[in-house]
């Protein structure tokens, strides 16, 4: 589960100034039809934002739209990514809100309430005269001097329990050509001290229950010795926290003093931004990276012995199925220990999406729709050198990709034949929903159930129960402890559809496994299953090409009953605001 880090400063910055504030985070909690517009009504907002990323947009608008019935007298603005790229585009096409604003709000917002003049707020988009009015854009340079992000404001969480988010630096000067960062943030690497940085961890662990943090920087190492200082004062500190990077950070920006201290301070795990192991499709994306400098850079991190994922790209301009080959080739040679192939997606306000509009056959209607991301299996656009059986081919590539305790679909049925009936747990995560063809594996008389998180739909007659979980989020920590008693009790088996090949989920199912005693499998697309060993517990392990074994051992007996599945309508993330105490 990862907050919006950008509401928890938005709340402090509104706090700060004598605010009262709430956010619903429609992206981790469910929120059922209507529940929005009653919250709304019971609070009685005089503010109402939204934070938005292009894929998003239309989720946003219906939200703002119920609360701005329930509450007409409310006053509207919109920020976020989206804003921030698209800018008057967005607010012209629109009749949702009144405001918009462009970039960081921690300033702007409380001076938007509280009633400053409005050509004179950086970054406001508002409407004067017949048109929509656009402030000069300002970036905040005093980052240290921001309040610290705070959640005490959200509705519905759980503080004892999540990876705090750390936003360490802002901005990136480098101009890849798929990001939409540098229109964001800006290109001016804007960095804290790392006192502050140390400062807020301090505060943060009195204030909330975690084990580890995630850095949320653009270019966490852009600048290697700040890199170093950062880290020898987090050794300093000893904390007793550890950190990831699973944002990405970049091969050229690292030496192997730094990966040695990244790895005293507490790093667990970092993403790199591979994109692609071919220099020509680098180098078409403006990456400012060869294949050898990430091939370097990953080893310098595996040397230290820091757990490395890599995020690709498929679908890049120059791109073929050959050179994806030769990024599954690469991602092994090189030892990733998890790899994140996704389909490109091309952002309006982008050189990319600019290209792609030009350069594609676009198959699809709306092709920012967030489900394009993961492994979903549609193809969304092609061009002459890459086109669609390619790309067809590129998901059966990766689904067959992991060799370790594989099991093919035929085996696993053969295994289980002999059985009067098994009570099979599914656990939905990605998009893929193929429970008629997992119940045909499975003997006569079975029963299979959903594990699905809060607010998502499954309607489909294989499947004899949904079973919301309680706990929305179904990955975090917190959420597995509670599952591994019903799991034990009342599943023989259980399944995991990890359509994204994520290795951060991956990590919770190995959990899942290890305490529930429960056989665990993971279903994948390609025809087969793999067998989730208990006594692996990273990914590293996982992944590996050790042979794993595959039987099973079924016990249990059916008990349980499902909560109520409450409905959701969007799951875009909001800033309430409300009146001045
Ligand atoms: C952490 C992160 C995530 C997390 C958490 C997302 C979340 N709920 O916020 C996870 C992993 C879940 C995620 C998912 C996705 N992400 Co993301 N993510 C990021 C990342 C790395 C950091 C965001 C962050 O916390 N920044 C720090 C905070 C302080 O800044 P901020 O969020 O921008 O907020 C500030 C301003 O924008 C503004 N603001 C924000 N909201 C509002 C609202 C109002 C009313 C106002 C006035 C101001 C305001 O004020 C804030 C404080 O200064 C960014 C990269 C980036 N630099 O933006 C990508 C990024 C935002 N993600 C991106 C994308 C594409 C996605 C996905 C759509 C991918 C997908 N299809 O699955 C999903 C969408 C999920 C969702 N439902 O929102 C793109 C967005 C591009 C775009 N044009 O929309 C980015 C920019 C990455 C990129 N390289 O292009 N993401
Ligand atoms: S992909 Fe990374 S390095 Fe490239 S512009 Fe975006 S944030 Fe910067």
């Amino acid at each position: 589960m990862t907050h919006n880090a950008g509401l928890a400063y938005l709340s402090s910055a509104l706090l700060a100034r004598g605010h009262d504030v709430r956010v619903l985070d429609m992206n981790n909690y469910g929120y059922a039809d209507g529940e929005v517009a009653a919250y709304a009504r019971a609070y009685q907002p005089d503010w109402v934002g939204a934070s938005v990323k292009t894929a998003l947009v239309s989720s946003a608008e219906r939200t703002i739209r119920e609360i701005s019935r329930a509450c007409p007298q409310a006053r509207t603005i919109v920020g976020g990514p989206h804003i921030g790229v698209r800018a008057r585009e967005y607010m012209k096409s629109q009749d949702v809100y009144e405001f918009g604003l462009t970039g960081e709000g921690e300033h702007a917002l409380p001076d938007l309430v509280e009633g400053k003049s409005l050509s004179e707020i950086p970054c406001l988009l508002y409407y004067e005269d017949g048109e929509w009015k656009q402030n000069k854009t300002e970036f905040i340079f005093n980052l240290d001097d921001l309040p610290y992000p705070t959640y005490k404001t959200w509705d519905r969480i759980d503080r004892s329990g999540f990876p705090y988010l750390m936003v360490h630096s802002r901005g990136c000067p480098f101009y890849c050509t798929f990001c939409s960062v540098p229109k964001i943030n800006g290109r001016k690497f804007r960095r804290r001290s790392p006192e502050g940085t140390i400062d807020e961890l301090r505060h943060a662990r009195r204030e909330y229950v975690f084990r580890d943090f995630e850095f949320l920087d653009d270019n966490l190492t852009l600048d290697i010795d700040h890199a170093k200082e950062v880290c020898e004062a987090l050794i300093q500190a000893d904390l007793g926290v550890g950190w990831y990077a699973n944002n990405g950070i970049r091969a050229d920006r690292l030496d192997s003093e730094l990966c040695v201290l990244m790895k005293r301070s507490g790093c667990k795990g970092v993403a790199i931004g591979v994109e692609s192991a071919d220099d020509d499709v680098l180098e078409a994306i403006k990456k400012g990276e060869t294949v050898d400098q990430l091939w370097n850079g990953i080893r310098l991190l595996k040397e230290a012995d820091i757990v490395v994922g890599g995020h690709f790209i498929v679908g890049l301009p120059g791109d073929t199925l050959e050179k994806v080959k030769k990024s599954i080739a690469f991602k092994d040679s090189v030892g990733l220990d998890f790899a994140y192939f996704n389909q490109l997606v091309p952002y309006p306000g982008t050189e990319l999406g600019e290209w792609a509009m030009e350069n594609t056959n676009i198959l699809v209607d709306d092709v920012t729709d967030a489900s394009h991301f993961g492994a979903k299996e549609q193809v969304f656009m092609e061009t002459p050198e890459f086109p669609k059986e390619d790309r067809e081919a590129v998901f059966k590539l990766l689904s067959t990709d992991y060799t370790d305790g594989r099991i093919e679909y035929s085996d696993f049925k053969d295994l289980y034949a002999d059985r009067s009936g098994l009570n099979v747990l599914l656990i939905r995560s990605g998009r893929m929903d193929p429970y008629e063809h997992v119940k045909s594996l499975l003997p006569e008389g079975s029963t299979l159930d959903v594990l699905v998180s809060t607010g998502v739909r499954v309607d489909d007659s294989a499947v004899d129960k949904i079973i919301e979980y309680p706990t929305p989020g179904l990955m975090s920590l917190k959420g597995l402890g509670r599952l591994r008693k019903p799991l034990r009790a009342t599943y023989d088996l259980v399944l995991y559809l990890n359509t994204f090949q994520n290795g951060m989920s991956f990590d919770n199912i190995v959990k899942i496994a290890r305490h529930s005693g429960t056989k665990v499998y993971e279903y994948q697309s390609g025809g087969h299953m793999r067998e989730v060993k208990s006594e692996g517990y990273k990914t590293t392990e996982l992944y590996s090409k050790t042979k794993g074994s595959a039987t099973a051992r079924v016990s249990g007996e059916k008990k349980q009953s499902a909560p109520a599945t409450p409905d959701t309508s969007s799951d875009q993330a909001m800033v309430v605001s409300g009146t001045k105490s």
